[in-house]
């Protein structure tokens, strides 16, 4: 265990820096580093010492639920910004959730013009290896996506009753995130089913070109589901086919946002409890895409839309999904605070960050049971 978590530590040390510092400044947003800093270690310098002690308790810590930023939106494209995502939402889980507690692993460092290693050639590898990890030239991985994998890969090989809170980032994000989830749930003989929320179906193969976005990161973890109707959507109301493509061209199984407004939470939970136990699920993940929610509630965000559900829609199914089944690991994504396409002021952004924390408080603290 500890020659693991050794090697484990180490890659965090390299691959991560202080939670909220994900996005690479010189001087923009200083102020609100700072604050964010302040309330985490009570004061604002030096606090990489600080991260890089914390990081030697986690072994020991009483939280079942380890937070993890991840600032990039490179995997979106119609209105980016998400980047900021893990910053704010932290500070508005600080500020306005005051019982939520967890584990702060740190953000994942970003190198904002890179989405996947895969997509990349040996040169470019090479040289942000050492803008990353200096002249040691460390074999670590460069892209977000990849560390992320890399990163949550070591995590459940080292924990394995803890769990990662996400906070993007853009929705291609979810993807190495569940991956490594599915992966090690797999091997831990566990069957798991993925509860999404979302106005999108994020069920393309690809996106001009490019397998790992934002609109396309569920087509590629159907593979490590025990099967695809484990993929369980809540919310769907953007889409250009119907629902009958989805589920007959996919497998999965969806609940559009006008079935759960006119049938009511209540009866979509008892039904998607039902799926499950039939299923003989063992644990769930939760994946967030805050424009689930009407652009009443997350106008903030990279593509807000109308006729969506209410928090309350979203926590009723949860909750009643929560009483069941464990919630292992979850994220909340795409929550753009700088963006505000209602045009109402400084309102609908701090909307946004409250309905989006008071979600992930619930889903930190199902992850702590
Ligand atoms: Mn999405």
């Amino acid at each position: 265990m500890s020659t693991q978590f050794d090697a484990f530590k180490r890659k965090v040390e390299h691959c991560l820096c202080a939670p909220g510092d994900g996005v690479f400044t010189v001087n923009t947003a200083k102020e609100r580093k700072a604050a964010l800093r302040n309330k985490l270690y009570g004061q604002s310098e030096n606090v990489d010492v600080l991260w890089r002690d914390s990081l030697t308790q986690l072994p020991e810590s009483p939280h079942k639920a380890v937070m993890l930023g991840i600032s990039s939106d490179c995997g979106g494209g119609i209105l980016r910004g998400a980047n900021w995502g893990p910053l704010f939402l932290r500070s508005a889980l600080i500020d306005q959730q005051t019982q939520c507690r967890s584990f702060d692993l740190g953000d994942v460092r970003v190198i904002p013009h890179l989405l996947h290693d895969k997509y990349l050639n040996d040169a470019t590898i090479s040289n942000c290896q050492k803008a990353l990890y200096g002249d040691k030239n460390d074999d670590y991985y460069v892209s977000p996506l990849s560390i992320t994998e890399d990163v949550c890969d070591s995590f459940y090989a080292t924990f394995k009753d803890k769990g990662i809170f996400g906070i993007g980032g853009d929705h291609s994000i979810s993807y190495p995130l569940t991956k490594a989830y599915l992966k090690a749930k797999r091997e831990q003989g566990k069957r798991t089913a993925i509860i999404h929320f979302d106005a999108h179906t994020d069920l393309l193969v690809e996106r001009l070109g490019i397998d790992l976005c934002f609109g396309s990161w569920c087509t590629h973890i159907l593979e490590f589901l025990p099967a695809p109707h484990h993929l369980i959507q809540f919310g769907i109301r953007s889409s250009g086919k119907p629902k009958s493509h989805w589920e007959s061209t996919f497998g999965v199984k969806q609940h559009w946002a006008n079935e759960i407004i006119e049938r009511g939470a209540k009866a979509v939970a008892d039904e998607t409890i039902a799926q499950l136990k039939a299923d003989n699920v063992d644990e769930v993940y939760v994946s967030f895409d805050i424009d689930a929610l009407d652009a009443e509630f997350a106008s903030a965000t990279g593509t807000p839309e109308d006729n969506g559900l209410t928090p309350q829609h979203a926590l009723d199914i949860l909750q009643a999904i929560a009483d069941e089944f464990p919630i292992t690991g979850a994220d909340m994504m795409e929550i753009a605070p700088f963006t505000d396409s209602s045009l109402v002021g400084q309102a609908s952004s701090e909307t946004t960050l409250r309905e989006g924390a008071k979600i992930s408080a619930f889903l930190i603290s199902a992850m702590n049971k």
